[in-house]
């Protein structure tokens, strides 16, 4: 623990703190690796952290995403895996699983997050058609516009400020909604894309009283509402302890409310449902589950195992479980939170509020002398990688991509580098290596000099574009 943190905690006589709701059966073996082999590895992967080996990086904060650790009872539940191709048990857990934590009626598995993204864009949107939504995903947005669709942002503006304090800068700009409805007329709006929490803002989440009240203006102009689900555990812990009337009900009630003002939702179950490989859509309208089931064939594979293996399904059916107890999801996003208040307590600029599955570096007032077409976030991330073996993740212009009309960047307000904490795997003495590293480089910040693109790839750029330091 930091010195910091012992000195808050012998201020605070008679605090009493969180601590996991489990105890560490088994460890993988992690290392330090020396400076000189970090120069080495950044460069031969052209400053992009996700081009390095993971056996070159120390403590790795890449992403949530298919990182958790699985509990003994879910690696119990890989073992009762039917792998039948068709109608497989472990298929009616998770179906069962689905309906009873989130309500909806209609299940179909996909092999990942973007599966199911790609099945409901394809589904719902047609050519010409608009998707507003809470700020952009890049996957989201990408099978959106492969489908002939255009996202617009829609999320309240406090979203886009790295300082504004508001508690649910995940909020749709009702206002904002309404006009692009009454200015492009509803039918050529093919749903609202809805996300709890928002990723690119940050990890902030949406409140119900939001969740509510969209629901009642695209009821009056007949639109439907789909939900990204992917973190809406922890999107449910924030309405939990910032929305009043909500302090005494359970995560699982909060997610069955929320769930309830949508029409269905996509889901990457490598996040909040605590699996490494996974994913669902599920929905309340029959027919749009007929066609959805039918698309599955085609993509994923049969509707009964849409690109899981039994084992898989199990294990996610179990997640499931896991991953709505309040218990989990308290410490969970207190670990988040832990480090974010380190860096806020050092002066470093994050994104505030803290979010509920990472901290996000504000890279701009890391270095204001760095242009965004010189790429400050991936900048950051490089160097945050060089000074420790710590691996984030570029999410400012790389992330954006290009304008698929103009073929111009992309400039989004925010220009960040995200710490993302993988579920029950890190400790709290991690957390403190990586505050003191990202210390390190801000107190070097002055002389760090920017990057230009050398490769970039035609889609989402970020996961393989390459880059060299400027001179
Ligand atoms: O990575 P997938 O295909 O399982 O899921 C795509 C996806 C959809 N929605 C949201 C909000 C995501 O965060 C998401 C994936 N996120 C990744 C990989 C991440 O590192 O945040």
């Amino acid at each position: 623990m930091s010195d910091s943190a012992f000195r808050t905690m012998g201020q605070q006589a008679g605090r009493r703190s969180w601590a996991e709701p489990w105890k560490i059966k088994m460890v993988e073996p992690i290392f330090m690796t020396s400076r000189e082999d970090r120069e080495g590895a950044i460069v031969d992967a052209g400053f992009n952290t996700f081009l390095l080996r993971s056996e070159d990086v120390y403590i790795d904060l890449l992403t949530d995403s298919g990182t958790s650790a699985m509990s003994d009872r879910q690696w119990a539940g890989m073992m009762s895996g039917d792998e039948a191709y068709a109608g497989s048990r472990n298929f009616y857990h998770l179906e069962e699983a689905v309906r009873s934590v989130y309500g909806y009626r209609y299940l179909v598995p996909t092999h990942q997050g973007r599966g199911a993204e790609h099945l409901i864009s394809q589904a719902l949107i047609s050519p010409g058609q608009i998707v507003p939504g809470n700020m952009y995903f890049t996957t989201t947005r990408m099978h959106q516009e492969l489908a002939g669709g255009s996202f617009a942002d829609v999320i309240v503006h406090e979203a886009h400020d790295p300082s504004d304090p508001s508690p649910f800068k995940g909020d749709v700009d009702l206002g904002k909604l309404e006009s692009l409805i009454q200015r492009e007329g509803a039918e050529r709006i093919a749903y609202v894309s809805l996300a709890g929490t928002v990723n690119m803002a940050g990890g902030q989440p949406v409140s119900m009283a939001n969740a509510r009240a969209l629901r009642e203006l695209c009821d009056r102009y007949g639109i439907r509402v789909y939900l990204d689900a992917t973190r809406m555990f922890e999107n449910a812990y924030f309405i939990q302890q910032r929305e009043s009337g909500y302090g005494d009900k359970s995560i699982r009630a909060i997610v069955h409310e929320f769930c309830g003002y949508t029409d269905g939702a996509w889901m990457s179950a490598k996040k909040d449902n605590l699996v490494n490989i996974g994913g669902w859509l599920a929905v309340n309208d029959p027919d749009l589950f007929d066609r959805l089931r039918n698309l599955v064939v085609i993509y994923e594979g049969l509707h009964t195992y849409g690109g899981m293996a039994g084992r898989d399904m199990e294990a996610l059916a179990i997640g499931i479980g896991e991953g709505v107890e309040d218990d989990h999801v308290r410490t969970r996003v207190g670990q988040v939170q832990y480090l974010g208040q380190l860096l806020i307590d050092w002066g470093i600029p994050i994104v505030q509020p803290v979010g509920g599955h990472g901290v996000f570096l504000d890279a701009r007032r890391f270095y204001p002398h760095i242009p965004q077409d010189q790429f400050p976030a991936q900048t950051l991330t490089a160097e945050l990688y060089l000074d420790s073996g710590v691996r984030g993740m570029e999410r400012g212009i790389v992330s954006a991509g290009r304008d698929p009309a103009t073929g111009a960047h992309r400039y989004p307000a925010l220009e960040l580098t995200r710490l993302a904490i993988p579920r029950r795997v890190y400790t709290q003495a991690h957390m403190d290596v990586v505050a003191e590293s990202v210390k390190a480089v801000y107190d070097a910040r002055g002389a760090t000099r920017g990057l230009k693109m050398v490769y970039e790839p035609r889609y989402l750029r970020f996961f393989q574009a390459r880059f060299e330091r400027l001179p």
